[in-house]
């Protein structure tokens, strides 16, 4: 630290120079990502209330009210208007919330709670702080969580089981309903992890698409996370955690009885967190509408299906499975595709490597012209790696 401060013009210039080679959305090159740069008018709604204090709601009751508006819009799109939650800092607070929510209900020991094998890495993180048990269970040929490996591994131990809907490397939807009976049939709490699909799947059912049950209306989910800073295009952080009911959400309630606003209830894992994300959320709520993002869901829809086509075409290359949402995952049998994923990166291009996969995801910053560009270094390599 210095001990006279520097002039703002030299610490911006300096920050300038400093950041100036990081990757960026708009160049197209962070094609294995599932965030984005955030719409315009989520970053002035955030930047002209950059002080709301959602921690000491007392003081803000009018971004407290955004708030509830928002968890009812989104509560809406997920079949159910009833439910009660925050916005967070993103999935894995959200996913960590509906952990905890599901170990307090419970009143067993040895608390185990079943998971597929696709999980995001944040609930071996929540289970690890809970002191949960985490058994992960298999995928079938679809690669969706295998239903009777988890019927079969439901044991006097459960508490919880864990849907996806959106899965982080393939974006595979599990089977929602009959993990749902399955909870209904055990007692045991229903998770629903739709941190990347929650802004998506909703909008393919409103196209028409068929789009399986992936949210409230299965009578056994008892919470699902929605994170608005994936394809919901909202400024970082912005994760979503719905409950079924009030009731549920209150299992995480904390009584803060000190806070200046005269409020004194904290229900998520920060205590001073962000207003002004709720602020950008439902501005775009808002402003997008449901017709607004149907036409950007559409737009990554087609561009991810032109992407997977052109990839099957690539001598030596394969995509793992047909894209649910847009994530297009490439495999090779010929080649090893961490050399794959090498060299892309020499090229410029960000992707994510999985254990036997590289992962592609068609967000809305991703141009035509960016897929273009991609196909054909994507062609140059496999070129190079087969022959
Ligand atoms: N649930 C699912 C299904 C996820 O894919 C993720 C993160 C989470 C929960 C956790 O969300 P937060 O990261 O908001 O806590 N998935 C992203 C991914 O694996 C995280 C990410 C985002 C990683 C951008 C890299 C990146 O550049 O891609």
């Amino acid at each position: 630290m210095e001990n006279e401060g520097l002039p703002q013009k030299l610490v911006l210039e300096e920050l300038d120079s400093r950041l100036r080679n990081d990757f960026t959305y708009g160049s197209g090159r962070i094609i294995g990502s599932m965030c984005t740069c955030p719409h315009p008018l989520a970053r002035k709604a955030y930047a002209l209330f950059i002080d709301r204090n959602l921690g000491d709601s007392g003081l803000f009751p009018a971004v407290a009210k955004l708030e509830k508006e928002t968890v009812r819009m989104l509560g809406t799109l997920l079949s159910n208007p009833k439910a009660s939650g925050h916005i967070v800092t993103g999935g894995t607070e959200a996913n960590t919330l509906a952990l905890w929510a599901a170990r307090k209900l419970s009143k067993k020991k040895n608390c185990e709670v079943i998971v597929p094998a696709s999980a995001h890495c944040s609930f071996d993180k929540a289970a690890d702080q809970l002191g949960l048990k985490i058994v992960k269970v298999g995928l079938n040929t679809r690669f969706q969580v295998d239903v009777e490996a988890v019927r079969k591994r439901v044991n006097s131990n459960t508490v919880a089981i864990v849907g996806i809907a959106g899965t982080t490397g393939l974006g595979i939807v599990d089977q929602i309903s009959e993990l749902s009976e399955i909870a209904a049939e055990n007692s045991l709490y229903l998770h629903v992890d739709a941190a990347f699909g929650g802004f998506i799947l909703p909008f393919l059912r409103e196209m028409g698409w068929k789009v399986p049950d992936f949210d409230f209306s299965s009578p056994g989910v008892c919470s699902v996370t929605i994170d608005p800073h994936k394809m919901g295009l909202a400024p970082i952080p912005a994760g979503g955690i719905l409950f079924r009911n009030e009731k549920l959400r209150k299992t995480v309630a904390w009584n803060v009885s000190y806070l200046a606003g005269g409020e004194t209830e904290q229900a998520t894992l920060a205590g001073t967190r962000s207003g002004a994300s709720v602020i950008a959320v439902w501005s775009l709520l808002k402003h997008l509408g449901k017709e607004g993002y149907k036409r950007i869901v559409a737009r990554c829809m087609r561009l991810t299906w032109k992407l997977a086509e052109e990839v099957r075409e690539i001598k030596g290359l394969d995509i793992v499975t047909e894209p649910t949402l847009n994530i297009v995952g490439i495999k090779s049998e010929g080649f090893d595709v961490r050399q794959l994923a090498k060299e892309l990166r020499v090229r410029n291009w960000a992707v994510s490597l999985f254990p036997s996969h590289i992962r592609i995801v068609v967000m809305p910053h991703i141009q035509k012209q960016h897929v273009e560009r991609f196909l054909s270094d994507l062609k140059d390599i496999a070129n190079k790696l087969g022959g």
